[in-house]
C-alpha cells in the first residue's frame, strides 16, 4: 500500500480539518472490495469542538466530492459502531471512534471500501451520496429499486455510482455491494 499526503487546503467542501491522507493499493484493479485495516488520524491540537461523533474520520466520495463517515464507504458486512475511547484490535468492520485518551486526540475507523481519499472532518454529510430513498444513511432495497429505474440515464452525477460514465448494471452491483446491512432493506 502506497500513502501520499495533500494538503487541507485543497479542500472545497471546508469539513476537512486535518491534510488529506490518499491511500493506493488497497485494491486490486478490478475489485470493489478491499482489505479491511483501521485507520487513525490526528486531530488538530488547536481543534476547539467536541471530541465526540461529531468528528470522525471522513472519506472522500469521488463522484459527489462530498465527504462521509468512513464507515460509511464500507463493503457490506460490518456495523456501524461508534466507541468513544482508544481502538482496539477485537473491533470489527464499521467500528469509528474519538479517543481522548491521546495527546492530541485521535479518530480512527476499521473500514474496507474503496476510498482513496481520508481525512479527519467535523461535519459528515448525513446521507451518503447513492442513498436514493428512505433513511438518511441506509442504503438497502429501496434505492435499488429507484436505480433499477434509472439504468441507462443521463445524470450521471446522481446514479453512475463507480464513475465509468454510463448508468448501467455495473452501478447496481455497485450498490448492492454498499448495502447497509446484509439484504438490504
Ligand atoms: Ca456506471
Amino acid at each position: 500500500m502506497d500513502t501520499g499526503w495533500a494538503p487541507q487546503s485543497n479542500d472545497t467542501t471546508g469539513v476537512v480539518i486535518t491534510d488529506i491522507l490518499t491511500l493506493w493499493g488497497m485494491t486490486d484493479l478490478l475489485a470493489i472490495q478491499t482489505d479491511t485495516v483501521a485507520i487513525s488520524m490526528s486531530v488538530p491540537a488547536n481543534y476547539g469542538g467536541p471530541l465526540n461523533s461529531t468528528i470522525c474520520l471522513g472519506a472522500l466520495d469521488r463522484l459527489t466530492n462530498t465527504w462521509v463517515n468512513a464507515v460509511d464507504y464500507n463493503i457490506v458486512g460490518g456495523s456501524k459502531t461508534f466507541v468513544a475511547g482508544p481502538y482496539n484490535a477485537s473491533y470489527g468492520l464499521g467500528f469509528y471512534g474519538v479517543d481522548t485518551t491521546t495527546t492530541p486526540a485521535t479518530v480512527w475507523a476499521v473500514v474496507n471500501g474503496d476510498a482513496r481519499n481520508f481525512a479527519v472532518i467535523n461535519t459528515p454529510s448525513a446521507a451518503v451520496p447513492w442513498a436514493f430513498a428512505g433513511v438518511a444513511g441506509h442504503v438497502g432495497t429501496a434505492d435499488m429499486a429507484i436505480l433499477s429505474k434509472n439504468l441507462g440515464s443521463t445524470n450521471l452525477a446522481k446514479y453512475d455510482l463507480n464513475g465509468d460514465g454510463k448508468v448501467d448494471a455495473s452501478d447496481v452491483r455497485w450498490l448492492t455491494s454498499h448495502y447497509t446491512n446484509p439484504g438490504g432493506k
